[in-house]
């Protein structure tokens, strides 16, 4: 028997959308936060990790400027704006990267990070602006590649290597996934489930 996804059966409840990155939420539950470069698949692939759609997947990046709040039973997930879309103005983007600045050094009940690298490409300046930030805080972070399908097998082995290669990181704490093909998803909400025990259960790198 194949382990089944914890996340696909839980009840889940849109709680909305905030500008401010310490929002207070209530009750206080461990949160798990997504975020990544705008169009790096984060909304399919959250959808893929809880079996349905609760976030807007779209062509057109660089929509959601807000917190997006999803109440898990004992956790919540919480989609952050995508960083470094080329069309927003130079004030815009810095007011994005403010936010997710914030929300991931200063949030008290984050649990766990999720951050997004398409596997086929080396950081941008922005990620690698994202992969301080993510270092300086001290967060148990699960980094996901994603859209592995878009890869040969092989050339996914060697993608992989590449990335850790270029974040100076161990290719272990790097997922693979692809939310086209299942790839990595019951690992990810496994990691998620394991997290959103609490803050001081995460075994996540930190
Ligand atoms: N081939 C492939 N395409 C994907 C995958 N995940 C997302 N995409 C596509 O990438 C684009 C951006 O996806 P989206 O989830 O909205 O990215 P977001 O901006 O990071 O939330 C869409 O056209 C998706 O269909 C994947 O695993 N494989
Ligand atoms: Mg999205």
């Amino acid at each position: 028997m194949t382990t089944p996804n914890p996340l696909v059966d839980l009840p889940v409840e849109f709680v909305g959308s905030f500008p401010d990155p310490l929002h207070r939420l209530n009750p206080p539950l461990p949160e798990i936060v997504f975020f990544g470069r705008s169009n790096v698949g984060k909304s399919s692939l959250i959808n893929a990790v809880v079996g349905r759609r609760i976030a807007k997947t779209s062509a057109t990046p660089g929509k959601t400027q807000h917190l997006n709040v999803f109440r898990f039973p004992a956790f919540y997930l919480i989609d952050l704006p995508g960083y470094g879309y080329a069309k927003l103005s130079q004030g815009e983007r810095q007011r994005l990267r403010h936010l997710v600045d914030r929300t991931i050094r200063e949030r008290p009940s984050l649990a766990g990070v999720v951050w997004l690298l398409d596997i086929r490409h080396p950081p941008s300046k922005e990620d690698q602006a994202m992969a301080e930030v993510l270092a300086a805080s001290g967060r148990g972070t699960i980094v996901a590649l994603t859209k592995a399908d878009k890869l040969s097998r092989a050339q996914q082995l060697n993608a992989h290597r590449e990335r850790a290669q270029d974040l100076g990181i161990d290719p272990d704490s790097l997922l693979v996934t692809s939310s086209a093909k299942g790839i990595g998803v019951l690992d990810l909400a496994l990691a998620i489930e394991g997290a959103a025990g609490g803050p001081g259960s995460s075994t996540w790198a930190g």
